[in-house]
């Protein structure tokens, strides 16, 4: 018996790996052929050719290999695991991807990481991952969480665009012990935001189930001073609004919440159960 795979994602994955790297080489390939052929004549011409045309089959073989979808991975297997996020594909029953967004020390990965009540030991996120993060639901079911940096957008982007929900992290300062709600900060965050919704709608991808528009760092914005406090929270829901009227989501709710505080991230992780039951 083989391996359970989804070969019908053979296609795609096939495309996807010409257009990489086996890809270059091989139009690198077919250009030399071509190119030999027509400019060099002798041995060397033929040799060229010849070159060429073995470098083309064999990174159309290499790309056809590297297609062969990965084997299906039962989601127990790898719960508490991190990895790319095209791997998440391989696991049955699928699971529903959530990506928290945002911009660079929001609180992403800190909000995963007390999730999953461990560290991931990833100080600066550098790339994407998905972490399978199982829920305390009976039946047991899991959550596919993206992270991904916060500095580089496409990877914003590529997390968002594939996910089921989404979590967008807001916060006041970019600081993690300042108090003071800064103009300059939500402006990053309303730009960013911008940036996302604008990608979304022209990658025409899937409505989203859910947007979690999370106001974190609870813990010190709840210090600053009223007027500042009040600012913000119109801030944040001028964002909500702004997602709910763009209709990308079936809902869009609004929290306050801090990392810090082990009720806040019980709620959200009761909030994420409730709606990948649903
Ligand atoms: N005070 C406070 N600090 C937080 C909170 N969430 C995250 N941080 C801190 O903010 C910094 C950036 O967090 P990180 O998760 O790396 O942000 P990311 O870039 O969005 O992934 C870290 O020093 C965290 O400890 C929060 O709710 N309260
Ligand atoms: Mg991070």
């Amino acid at each position: 018996m083989g391996a359970s795979r989804r070969w019908r994602t053979w296609p795609k994955r096939f495309k996807d790996e010409v257009n990489g790297i086996s890809g270059v080489a091989g139009i690198g390939g077919t250009a030399m052929a071509v190119g030999s052929w027509a400019l060099v004549t002798g041995p060397v011409g033929v040799g060229l050719v010849i070159g060429g045309l073995v470098l083309s089959g064999v990174s159309v073989a290499y790309a056809s290999i590297k297609a062969i979808p990965p084997q299906l991975l039962r989601p127990e297997a790898v719960a508490h695991t991190s990895m790319p996020q095209g791997d998440v594909d391989s696991i049955d029953p699928p699971l529903s991807k959530l990506a928290i967004i945002g911009p660079s020390k929001a609180g992403k990965t800190t909000l995963r990481e007390r999730l999953a009540i461990q560290r991931t030991n990833d100080l600066r996120t550098q790339n994407i991952s998905a972490y399978v993060l199982p829920l305390s639901t009976q039946p047991q079911i899991f959550v596919a969480v993206l992270d991904a940096s916060g500095e580089v957008l496409s990877q914003q982007f590529r997390i968002a665009e594939s996910a089921d929900m989404l979590c967008i992290v807001l916060d006041h300062n970019e600081s993690d012990t300042e108090f003071e709600v800064r103009d300059d900060r939500l402006a990053d965050h309303a730009k960013f935001l911008d940036q996302v919704r604008s990608h979304l709608r022209e990658c025409n991808g899937k409505r989203l189930q859910w947007v979690l528009v999370l106001k974190n760092k609870r813990d010190l914005w709840e210090a600053a001073p009223a007027q500042q406090r009040q600012h913000f929270a119109d801030f944040c829901l001028e964002q909500a609004k702004t997602w709910r009227s763009g209709n990308f989501a079936d809902a869009v709710t609004e929290h306050a919440h801090s990392n810090e505080i082990p009720n806040d991230v019980a709620d959200v992780a009761a909030l994420i159960a409730t709606r990948v039951r649903s």
